[in-house]
């Protein structure tokens, strides 16, 4: 390793390649990074020291983690999420969080530390080739060997990340790079690229929208913003359209309003899905109807639908890829829906009676059941949730069973309100509810965890203690990998293996990191316990358990539940 020897040299205004990456971020905007440190970029991080009023570090416990957080950040804001982590290990750690980023169309910026330029390619201590280990989950990556041309770098991974289909870049900073001098510059904060569609496309969509009798809106993936989200909401209104959401993008149009239809997703409501396959249009804005949002490519013909088919994203790559489509628009949802703010269609009675009878299913779905309730029933705690939190909460959640009720009787209001990982990774919900509170200190972030999920990034609950970050953690107990445990009911009944878990005593764990814990006794108990959570200013977790009776249920047949995995 070498040794650290410059700062800035003043007399001749250069900088260290370390100092060049702090001003080229400052430059872009950035005012929060996430990171566990390492050695390996100890330059960056003295940098950093000099910067406390411009850039706020949230330091956390694990990379998966803080990595995790990032991506969360670049979902909630639009913006890069930037993390920053140690070589080999934090880099390994952290490509979990690569992958969601690249699942859910994230900007996001990975750095990572590396050996010195000297010793790339002689397995140095945890040297890893970046390139080849990112190299199929991110839209570029980089080693910067020069640190004059950090500028350049820079310039281009913060464009990369927020233009076309969003997603994620890495960047590895061999350590001695970090502490060369240089004369150059930091870059201009980056631009979005406009994205339209042409007047032909417009003049064609006009006209498919026109002599639809039954079309559909389905929205989803990445690039999205509060602008296209008011857009998305006059548009269909205007046009007539009735709004479905794709998996996990369930607050990209309110839950509560007439036009709203249901999320297409894990275990889609039949009456949708049956709305899906009669209707004469769909419109995928954004959405790329990809396994999870096609029930594994069961729903829709491939390649060419029966039901004509207008594909907008802003990644072209994209287009016409999986399924033909009829219409191809190269836009943002953002530059769609400017282009549409125009166009409306008054819609016929038949178009009405479309959308009323499709709200009419989606709110018979979403009212938890009325009868066999179980002590603690979790599809009414978490509808009496949705209905004490203001609309700007933001709920999260990582993998598991319990995610069908979240999903289902959750109603999603505001953008930003859903952080929730189409990867269908374990472990996300905890962090991304630290990145919510880190961006909105002023709103509820709830997270919903499994036993399974919350013990994946339990550990940051020392973030959310040392950071001063409210979050309220709700610990779905249930002794078993719920969804694993489900499948084998299913396909392998009797067969039950690696599924059982034995979990520590929630509250007392919680109370042990300084942070509120309550456990959960009865369905009824859960509105109190949750003000006095929220009442707390602290970090809280509130837990109850779910009977094992309840996981086998879903997992049956007749539960229906687990006929698509449960990510
Ligand atoms: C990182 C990761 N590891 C493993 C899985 C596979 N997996 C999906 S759901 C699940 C069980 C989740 O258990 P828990 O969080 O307790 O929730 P439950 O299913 O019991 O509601 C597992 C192991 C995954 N999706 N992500």
């Amino acid at each position: 390793m070498l040794q650290a020897t410059h700062q800035n040299d003043q007399r001749t205004e250069q900088r260290t390649g370390g100092r060049l990456i702090v001003d080229c971020l400052l430059a872009n905007g950035v005012d929060t990074v996430f990171c566990v440190p390492g050695e390996s970029y100890l330059t960056v991080l003295d940098a950093l020291y000099d910067v406390p009023d411009k850039v706020r570090i949230i330091v956390g416990r694990h990379e998966a983690s803080v990595a995790n957080m990032a991506e969360a950040y670049g979902k909630l804001t639009g913006k890069p999420g930037i993390c920053f982590v140690t070589r080999g290990p934090g880099a390994t750690h952290a490509s979990i969080a690569v992958h969601t980023a690249q699942q859910d169309s994230t900007p996001m910026i990975l750095f990572i530390g590396q050996v010195s330029r000297n010793q790339v390619g002689r397995e140095a201590f945890q040297e890893l080739d970046y390139a080849k280990l990112f190299g199929g989950t991110t839209k570029m990556v980089a080693e910067i060997v020069d640190a004059a041309r950090v500028p350049e770098i820079l310039g281009r991974a913060f464009h990369t990340a927020v233009n076309g289909r969003p997603g994620p870049v890495v960047i590895s900073l061999p350590e001695d790079m970090q502490d060369d001098l240089c004369d150059a510059q930091p870059t201009a904060h980056y631009q979005r690229a406009a994205t339209a569609p042409s007047a032909t496309a417009l003049d064609t969509f006009r006209q498919m929208l026109a002599s639809a009798q039954r079309p559909l809106l389905i929205v989803g993936g990445g690039g999205w913003s509060q602008q296209a989200v008011d857009g998305l909401r006059a548009f269909a209104e205007g046009a007539t359209l009735p709004v479905a959401n794709g998996f996990r993008r369930q607050d990209l149009f309110n839950n509560t309003h007439p036009h709203y239809v249901g999320d297409i997703g894990i275990a889609t409501n039949p009456a949708l899905i049956e709305m899906l396959q009669s209707a004469d249009l769909l419109i995928a804005l954004g959405e790329r109807l990809g396994d999870m949002t096609s029930a594994g490519y069961t729903l829709l013909d491939l390649p060419r639908t029966k039901q004509k088919l207008v594909q907008i994203n802003a990644g072209a790559e994209l287009l016409g890829t999986l399924y033909e489509g009829d219409l191809l628009i190269n836009a943002s949802p953002e530059g769609f829906l400017e282009a549409v703010a125009e166009l409306s269609d008054a819609g016929s009675a038949d178009r009405a009676a479309w959308i009323a009878k499709g709200r009419q299913n989606y709110e018979e779905f979403s009212i938890p059941p009325t009868e066999n309730h179980p002590k603690v029933d979790v599809a009414a705690i978490v509808r009496e949730l949705s209905e004490r939190l203001p609309g700007n909460a933001t709920i999260t959640n990582g993998a598991g069973l319990y995610t069908y009720f979240v999903h289902r009787y959750y109603q999603y209001r505001d953008y930003g309100s859903q952080l929730a990982p189409t990867s269908g990774a374990m472990g996300y919900g905890v962090p991304a509810a630290i990145a919510a509170k880190v961006v909105h200190p002023d709103r509820p972030a709830v997270c919903f965890a499994g036993d399974g999920c919350f013990m994946m990034a339990a550990q940051e609950l020392a973030t959310a203690v040392m950071h001063k970050l409210p979050i309220v953690v709700i610990v779905i107990d249930n002794s078993c990998y719920g969804s694993i445990r489900g499948h084998q009911e299913r396909y392998y009944p009797g067969r039950v293996v690696a599924t059982d878990l034995v979990s520590p005593d929630f509250v007392a764990f919680a109370e042990s990191f300084g942070a509120y814990g309550e456990r959960i006794e009865a369905t009824e108990n859960f509105g109190p316990a949750l003000e006095r959570a929220l009442a707390s200013g602290l970090p809280a977790v509130l837990t109850f358990r779910q009977h094992i009776g309840e996981v086998v249920k879903l997992g049956k047949p007749e539960g229906a539940v687990l006929d698509e995995a449960i990510a």
